[in-house]
Protein backbone atom coordinates (compact mmCIF):
# COMPACT_ATOMS: atom_id res chain seq x y z
CA UNK A 1 0.00 0.00 0.00
CA UNK A 2 1.11 3.56 -0.67
CA UNK A 3 2.97 5.44 2.40
CA UNK A 4 2.79 2.13 4.02
CA UNK A 5 6.54 2.03 4.19
CA UNK A 6 9.17 4.70 3.95
CA UNK A 7 10.70 6.32 1.17
CA UNK A 8 11.28 9.92 -0.25
CA UNK A 9 8.64 11.58 -1.86
CA UNK A 10 8.35 14.10 -4.43
CA UNK A 11 5.79 16.47 -5.63
CA UNK A 12 2.73 14.40 -6.49
CA UNK A 13 3.05 12.04 -3.81
CA UNK A 14 3.88 15.13 -1.30
CA UNK A 15 0.06 16.24 -2.62
CA UNK A 16 -1.62 13.29 -2.62
CA UNK A 17 -0.17 12.85 1.29
CA UNK A 18 -1.07 15.74 2.24
CA UNK A 19 -4.74 15.42 0.88
CA UNK A 20 -4.77 11.83 1.88
CA UNK A 21 -3.74 12.14 5.75
CA UNK A 22 -5.35 16.03 6.65
CA UNK A 23 -8.77 17.35 6.05
CA UNK A 24 -6.68 20.92 5.60
CA UNK A 25 -7.78 21.45 1.82
CA UNK A 26 -11.52 20.51 0.35
CA UNK A 27 -10.23 19.27 -2.53
CA UNK A 28 -6.56 18.50 -4.24
CA UNK A 29 -7.27 20.30 -7.71
CA UNK A 30 -4.85 22.95 -7.88
CA UNK A 31 -2.85 21.75 -5.01
CA UNK A 32 1.15 22.73 -5.85
CA UNK A 33 4.26 22.02 -4.26
CA UNK A 34 7.35 23.74 -3.65
CA UNK A 35 10.50 22.92 -1.86
CA UNK A 36 11.10 25.80 0.05
CA UNK A 37 13.71 24.27 2.60
CA UNK A 38 17.69 25.01 2.29
CA UNK A 39 18.44 23.47 5.58
CA UNK A 40 21.17 21.06 5.40
CA UNK A 41 19.17 17.72 6.78
CA UNK A 42 15.87 17.62 5.64
CA UNK A 43 13.38 17.89 2.96
CA UNK A 44 11.03 21.16 3.76
CA UNK A 45 7.82 21.27 1.48
CA UNK A 46 5.21 24.22 1.09
CA UNK A 47 1.74 22.73 0.02
CA UNK A 48 -0.51 25.74 -1.23
CA UNK A 49 -3.97 26.11 -2.91
CA UNK A 50 -3.24 28.90 -5.61
CA UNK A 51 -7.00 29.97 -5.62
CA UNK A 52 -7.71 29.70 -1.84
CA UNK A 53 -4.15 30.88 -0.88
CA UNK A 54 -4.22 28.04 1.91
CA UNK A 55 -1.24 26.92 2.60
CA UNK A 56 0.39 23.73 4.74
CA UNK A 57 4.11 23.19 5.67
CA UNK A 58 5.48 19.17 4.92
CA UNK A 59 8.89 18.17 6.05
CA UNK A 60 10.27 14.74 5.35
CA UNK A 61 13.61 13.06 6.75
CA UNK A 62 14.88 11.01 4.24
CA UNK A 63 18.10 8.21 4.96
CA UNK A 64 20.96 10.92 4.55
CA UNK A 65 21.12 14.58 5.36
CA UNK A 66 19.87 16.63 2.68
CA UNK A 67 23.16 18.32 2.02
CA UNK A 68 25.66 15.53 2.15
CA UNK A 69 24.27 12.26 1.05
CA UNK A 70 27.19 10.03 2.26
CA UNK A 71 26.22 7.72 5.14
CA UNK A 72 23.17 6.65 6.70
CA UNK A 73 20.91 9.34 9.28
CA UNK A 74 18.16 7.09 10.91
CA UNK A 75 14.52 8.91 9.56
CA UNK A 76 13.32 8.34 13.39
CA UNK A 77 14.49 11.72 13.69
CA UNK A 78 11.53 12.96 12.84
CA UNK A 79 9.26 11.07 14.83
CA UNK A 80 11.58 12.94 17.53
CA UNK A 81 11.38 16.14 16.15
CA UNK A 82 7.41 15.94 15.92
CA UNK A 83 7.56 15.05 19.99
CA UNK A 84 9.59 18.28 20.61
CA UNK A 85 7.04 20.71 18.39
CA UNK A 86 4.90 19.00 20.26
CA UNK A 87 5.82 20.13 23.76
CA UNK A 88 6.90 23.19 22.19
CA UNK A 89 2.57 23.84 20.88
CA UNK A 90 1.89 23.03 24.72
CA UNK A 91 4.53 25.37 26.68
CA UNK A 92 5.37 27.86 24.10
CA UNK A 93 2.21 28.18 21.80
CA UNK A 94 3.00 31.85 20.57
CA UNK A 95 6.64 30.91 19.61
CA UNK A 96 6.16 27.47 17.58
CA UNK A 97 4.09 26.58 14.92
CA UNK A 98 1.18 24.40 14.96
CA UNK A 99 1.36 20.73 14.65
CA UNK A 100 -0.88 19.37 12.28
CA UNK A 101 0.13 15.63 11.66
CA UNK A 102 3.19 13.17 12.31
CA UNK A 103 3.89 9.80 10.76
CA UNK A 104 6.65 7.85 12.21
CA UNK A 105 6.87 5.32 9.33
CA UNK A 106 7.04 8.78 6.17
CA UNK A 107 9.20 10.23 8.56
CA UNK A 108 6.73 13.29 7.84
CA UNK A 109 5.33 16.39 10.13
CA UNK A 110 2.72 18.48 8.22
CA UNK A 111 2.82 21.37 10.28
CA UNK A 112 1.20 25.28 10.09
CA UNK A 113 2.40 27.35 7.16
CA UNK A 114 4.19 30.45 9.15
CA UNK A 115 4.16 32.37 5.70
CA UNK A 116 3.95 35.97 7.11
CA UNK A 117 7.20 35.29 9.51
CA UNK A 118 10.76 35.39 7.72
CA UNK A 119 13.79 34.22 8.71
CA UNK A 120 15.31 35.91 11.07
CA UNK A 121 19.03 35.59 9.44
CA UNK A 122 18.05 37.08 5.94
CA UNK A 123 15.77 39.95 7.96
CA UNK A 124 19.12 40.65 9.88
CA UNK A 125 21.15 40.93 7.38
CA UNK A 126 19.05 43.42 5.32
CA UNK A 127 19.47 45.78 8.37
CA UNK A 128 15.93 45.54 10.20
CA UNK A 129 15.65 45.84 13.76
CA UNK A 130 13.45 43.83 15.70
CA UNK A 131 12.75 45.28 19.01
CA UNK A 132 12.23 42.58 22.01
CA UNK A 133 13.64 40.05 20.06
CA UNK A 134 15.83 38.88 22.54
CA UNK A 135 12.99 39.12 25.21
CA UNK A 136 11.40 36.61 23.08
CA UNK A 137 13.91 34.40 22.74
CA UNK A 138 14.99 34.58 25.96
CA UNK A 139 11.48 33.85 27.71
CA UNK A 140 11.11 30.73 24.78
CA UNK A 141 13.90 28.85 26.49
CA UNK A 142 13.50 29.22 29.75
CA UNK A 143 9.43 27.78 28.40
CA UNK A 144 10.58 24.99 26.44
CA UNK A 145 14.18 24.48 28.40
CA UNK A 146 14.40 25.51 31.62
CA UNK A 147 10.82 24.22 32.66
CA UNK A 148 11.88 20.39 31.48
CA UNK A 149 15.32 20.58 34.31
CA UNK A 150 14.59 18.40 37.07
CA UNK A 151 14.17 21.75 39.30
CA UNK A 152 11.06 21.90 37.58
CA UNK A 153 9.80 18.09 36.89
CA UNK A 154 11.56 16.71 39.65
CA UNK A 155 14.41 13.70 39.09
CA UNK A 156 12.02 10.98 38.13
CA UNK A 157 9.27 13.11 35.20
CA UNK A 158 12.92 14.58 34.16
CA UNK A 159 14.40 11.19 33.25
CA UNK A 160 11.32 9.96 31.90
CA UNK A 161 11.20 12.69 29.61
CA UNK A 162 14.67 12.98 28.59
CA UNK A 163 14.77 9.41 27.73
CA UNK A 164 12.61 10.03 24.82
CA UNK A 165 14.87 12.89 23.62
CA UNK A 166 18.03 10.51 22.98
CA UNK A 167 19.31 11.99 19.54
CA UNK A 168 22.93 10.10 19.09
CA UNK A 169 22.99 10.96 15.56
CA UNK A 170 22.37 14.27 15.28
CA UNK A 171 24.66 15.18 18.58
CA UNK A 172 27.15 13.51 16.89
CA UNK A 173 27.14 15.99 14.08
CA UNK A 174 27.73 18.93 16.55
CA UNK A 175 29.69 16.95 18.21
CA UNK A 176 32.21 16.41 15.01
CA UNK A 177 31.26 20.05 13.65
CA UNK A 178 31.35 22.39 16.79
CA UNK A 179 33.94 20.62 19.11
CA UNK A 180 35.89 18.44 16.89
CA UNK A 181 37.03 19.48 13.40
CA UNK A 182 37.89 23.29 14.10
CA UNK A 183 40.80 22.03 16.35
CA UNK A 184 41.57 18.78 14.62
CA UNK A 185 40.44 18.54 11.34
CA UNK A 186 40.86 14.74 11.14
CA UNK A 187 38.55 14.62 8.15
CA UNK A 188 40.01 17.23 5.86
CA UNK A 189 36.89 19.17 5.65
CA UNK A 190 37.71 22.61 7.03
CA UNK A 191 36.99 25.05 4.69
CA UNK A 192 39.58 28.00 5.30
CA UNK A 193 39.53 31.25 3.88
CA UNK A 194 42.67 31.03 1.68
CA UNK A 195 44.11 34.74 2.67
CA UNK A 196 43.65 33.89 6.16
CA UNK A 197 44.19 29.83 6.14
CA UNK A 198 47.76 29.92 8.48
CA UNK A 199 46.47 32.53 10.68
CA UNK A 200 43.38 30.30 11.51
CA UNK A 201 45.36 27.07 11.49
CA UNK A 202 47.55 27.59 14.02
CA UNK A 203 44.93 30.17 16.36
CA UNK A 204 42.88 26.83 16.49
CA UNK A 205 44.76 23.92 15.62
CA UNK A 206 48.06 24.94 18.27
CA UNK A 207 46.88 26.15 21.16
CA UNK A 208 46.89 23.07 24.08
CA UNK A 209 45.19 25.78 26.66
CA UNK A 210 41.96 26.52 23.83
CA UNK A 211 41.73 22.90 22.59
CA UNK A 212 41.38 21.96 26.05
CA UNK A 213 38.85 23.94 27.11
CA UNK A 214 37.34 22.73 24.14
CA UNK A 215 37.62 19.58 25.28
CA UNK A 216 35.77 20.23 28.38
CA UNK A 217 32.87 21.95 26.26
CA UNK A 218 32.20 19.22 24.05
CA UNK A 219 32.27 16.35 27.31
CA UNK A 220 29.64 18.93 28.82
CA UNK A 221 27.46 19.01 25.90
CA UNK A 222 27.68 15.11 25.66
CA UNK A 223 27.02 14.55 29.64
CA UNK A 224 24.93 17.14 30.92
CA UNK A 225 21.39 16.39 30.30
CA UNK A 226 19.97 19.40 32.33
CA UNK A 227 16.98 20.03 29.57
CA UNK A 228 15.24 19.69 26.58
CA UNK A 229 17.22 22.16 24.41
CA UNK A 230 16.56 23.03 20.56
CA UNK A 231 20.51 22.09 19.61
CA UNK A 232 20.27 24.16 16.79
CA UNK A 233 19.13 27.61 17.25
CA UNK A 234 20.74 29.46 15.02
CA UNK A 235 18.76 32.82 13.25
CA UNK A 236 17.53 30.47 10.53
CA UNK A 237 15.92 28.22 13.39
CA UNK A 238 13.86 31.44 14.09
CA UNK A 239 11.20 33.35 11.88
CA UNK A 240 9.90 36.88 13.01
CA UNK A 241 7.95 39.72 11.84
CA UNK A 242 6.61 42.90 13.44
CA UNK A 243 3.01 43.44 14.04
CA UNK A 244 0.97 46.01 15.33
CA UNK A 245 4.38 47.40 16.18
CA UNK A 246 5.40 44.37 18.25
CA UNK A 247 7.54 41.30 17.10
CA UNK A 248 6.88 38.14 17.20
CA UNK A 249 8.76 35.40 16.52
CA UNK A 250 8.48 31.32 15.56
CA UNK A 251 11.07 28.88 16.78
CA UNK A 252 11.52 25.56 13.90
CA UNK A 253 13.80 22.54 13.09
CA UNK A 254 14.36 21.63 16.57
CA UNK A 255 15.56 18.10 14.84
CA UNK A 256 18.41 18.79 16.86
CA UNK A 257 17.16 18.17 19.72
CA UNK A 258 17.74 16.38 23.36
CA UNK A 259 18.00 17.04 26.96
CA UNK A 260 22.03 18.89 27.14
CA UNK A 261 23.17 22.12 28.56
CA UNK A 262 20.66 24.91 28.14
CA UNK A 263 23.52 27.57 28.05
CA UNK A 264 24.41 25.12 24.38
CA UNK A 265 21.21 27.22 23.00
CA UNK A 266 21.76 30.57 25.00
CA UNK A 267 25.26 30.64 23.13
CA UNK A 268 24.23 29.69 19.74
CA UNK A 269 21.73 32.80 19.72
CA UNK A 270 24.57 35.20 20.94
CA UNK A 271 26.83 34.05 18.39
CA UNK A 272 24.20 34.77 15.44
CA UNK A 273 23.16 37.94 17.07
CA UNK A 274 27.71 38.37 16.57
CA UNK A 275 27.51 37.50 13.01
CA UNK A 276 24.61 39.98 12.34
CA UNK A 277 26.69 42.69 13.90
CA UNK A 278 29.72 41.36 12.06
CA UNK A 279 28.15 41.88 8.91
CA UNK A 280 26.47 45.21 9.66
CA UNK A 281 29.86 46.41 10.23
CA UNK A 282 31.95 44.72 7.66
CA UNK A 283 29.55 44.39 4.30
CA UNK A 284 28.50 47.17 2.38
CA UNK A 285 25.09 47.07 3.44
CA UNK A 286 25.16 50.59 5.36
CA UNK A 287 27.54 52.27 2.45
CA UNK A 288 25.73 55.16 2.35
CA UNK A 289 23.33 55.14 5.43
CA UNK A 290 25.68 55.69 8.14
CA UNK A 291 22.62 56.72 10.54
CA UNK A 292 21.22 53.30 9.87
CA UNK A 293 24.43 51.56 10.32
CA UNK A 294 24.53 53.09 13.84
CA UNK A 295 21.38 52.64 14.69
CA UNK A 296 21.39 48.74 13.71
CA UNK A 297 24.79 48.53 15.86
CA UNK A 298 23.28 50.08 18.94
CA UNK A 299 20.08 47.25 18.64
CA UNK A 300 22.46 44.68 18.33
CA UNK A 301 24.47 45.87 20.85
CA UNK A 302 21.48 45.54 23.44
CA UNK A 303 20.05 42.83 22.23
CA UNK A 304 23.52 41.20 23.25
CA UNK A 305 23.41 42.42 26.91
CA UNK A 306 19.48 42.08 27.09
CA UNK A 307 19.45 38.41 26.20
CA UNK A 308 20.99 37.06 28.87
CA UNK A 309 19.57 40.15 31.47
CA UNK A 310 16.35 38.71 30.41
CA UNK A 311 17.30 34.89 30.56
CA UNK A 312 17.94 35.99 34.32
CA UNK A 313 14.48 37.64 35.45
CA UNK A 314 12.46 34.93 33.41
CA UNK A 315 14.50 32.14 34.97
CA UNK A 316 14.50 34.01 38.33
CA UNK A 317 10.37 34.05 38.34
CA UNK A 318 10.06 30.20 36.62
CA UNK A 319 12.50 28.78 39.06
CA UNK A 320 10.74 30.36 42.30
CA UNK A 321 7.35 29.24 40.91
CA UNK A 322 8.14 25.84 39.92
CA UNK A 323 10.65 24.42 42.12
CA UNK A 324 9.02 21.93 44.89
CA UNK A 325 12.08 20.49 46.56
CA UNK A 326 13.26 21.54 49.67
CA UNK A 327 17.07 22.00 48.94
CA UNK A 328 16.67 23.39 45.46
CA UNK A 329 14.43 26.52 46.70
CA UNK A 330 18.25 27.98 48.22
CA UNK A 331 18.15 31.50 47.02
CA UNK A 332 21.71 31.26 46.65
CA UNK A 333 21.68 27.67 44.93
CA UNK A 334 19.21 29.04 42.27
CA UNK A 335 21.58 32.45 41.90
CA UNK A 336 24.50 30.05 41.00
CA UNK A 337 22.64 27.63 38.92
CA UNK A 338 21.91 30.53 36.45
CA UNK A 339 25.57 32.47 36.68
CA UNK A 340 26.65 29.05 35.71
CA UNK A 341 24.57 28.89 32.56
CA UNK A 342 25.44 32.58 31.85
CA UNK A 343 28.95 31.67 32.47
CA UNK A 344 28.71 28.93 29.60
CA UNK A 345 26.60 30.57 27.15
CA UNK A 346 29.76 32.45 26.83
CA UNK A 347 31.68 29.23 26.02
CA UNK A 348 29.65 27.91 23.87
CA UNK A 349 29.04 31.35 21.87
CA UNK A 350 33.00 30.83 21.64
CA UNK A 351 32.74 27.09 19.70
CA UNK A 352 29.86 28.78 17.77
CA UNK A 353 32.08 31.50 16.73
CA UNK A 354 34.97 29.69 15.78
CA UNK A 355 33.30 26.69 13.88
CA UNK A 356 31.32 28.85 11.68
CA UNK A 357 34.76 30.42 10.20
CA UNK A 358 36.82 27.74 10.08
CA UNK A 359 34.39 24.61 9.78
CA UNK A 360 32.45 23.14 7.03
CA UNK A 361 29.61 24.46 8.21
CA UNK A 362 29.51 28.09 7.06
CA UNK A 363 27.23 31.38 7.43
CA UNK A 364 26.05 33.80 4.85
CA UNK A 365 27.17 36.58 7.32
CA UNK A 366 30.64 35.26 7.10
CA UNK A 367 30.80 33.93 3.33
CA UNK A 368 28.94 36.57 1.26
CA UNK A 369 31.80 39.56 2.19
CA UNK A 370 33.59 39.76 -0.98
CA UNK A 371 35.78 42.38 -0.33
CA UNK A 372 39.23 40.42 0.68
CA UNK A 373 40.35 42.84 2.96
CA UNK A 374 36.85 43.24 4.82
CA UNK A 375 36.81 39.07 4.90
CA UNK A 376 39.79 38.94 6.43
CA UNK A 377 39.51 41.56 9.44
CA UNK A 378 35.84 39.85 10.22
CA UNK A 379 37.66 36.50 10.66
CA UNK A 380 39.76 37.47 12.95
CA UNK A 381 38.30 39.48 14.64
CA UNK A 382 35.61 37.66 14.91
CA UNK A 383 37.93 34.38 16.14
CA UNK A 384 39.69 36.35 19.12
CA UNK A 385 36.42 36.83 20.16
CA UNK A 386 35.50 33.20 19.75
CA UNK A 387 38.78 32.10 21.60
CA UNK A 388 38.60 34.79 23.89
CA UNK A 389 34.83 33.49 25.19
CA UNK A 390 35.84 29.78 24.85
CA UNK A 391 39.50 30.87 27.32
CA UNK A 392 38.11 33.01 29.52
CA UNK A 393 34.21 33.15 29.93
CA UNK A 394 34.18 34.91 33.18
CA UNK A 395 35.89 37.98 32.09
CA UNK A 396 34.04 38.43 28.87
CA UNK A 397 31.11 37.98 30.83
CA UNK A 398 31.26 40.56 33.08
CA UNK A 399 32.27 42.72 29.98
CA UNK A 400 29.50 42.32 27.95
CA UNK A 401 27.36 43.25 31.24
CA UNK A 402 29.02 46.30 32.00
C1 LIG B 1 25.54 18.53 7.90
S1 LIG B 1 24.71 19.53 9.01
C2 LIG B 1 25.59 20.99 9.22
C3 LIG B 1 24.96 21.95 10.15
O1 LIG B 1 23.64 22.26 9.73
C4 LIG B 1 22.78 22.29 10.84
O2 LIG B 1 21.92 23.37 10.78
C5 LIG B 1 23.66 22.31 12.05
O3 LIG B 1 24.05 23.61 12.40
C6 LIG B 1 24.81 21.49 11.58
O4 LIG B 1 25.96 21.68 12.34
MG1 LIG C 1 18.04 23.37 10.77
Amino acid sequence: MRFSSHYKMEGDDIIDYVFEHTNFFDSNENLVCEEIGDGNINYVYRIFDNNTKKSIILKQADVQTRVRPDGYLNPDRSTREAEVLKLYNEYSPDCSPKLIYTDSVMAAIIMEDIGSYSNLRTELMTGKIFYGLEKLIAGFIVDTSLSSTDLCLGYQKKSQTASKFYNPDLCKITEDLVFTHPYKDVRGRNILFPENAEWLKKKFYEDSKLIAKVAALKEKFNNYPQGLIHGDLHSGSIFVKTENEKTKIKIIDPEFAFYGPIAYDLGNVLAHFIFAESYAKYSTLFADEQKQKADFLLWIENAKKDLLKFFYIFAKDCLSKNIKDPMYKSEIFIDDYIEKIKIDTISFCGTELNRRIIGSAKTPEITSIKQIESRILLERELAETGCAMILNPEEVLRGLEA
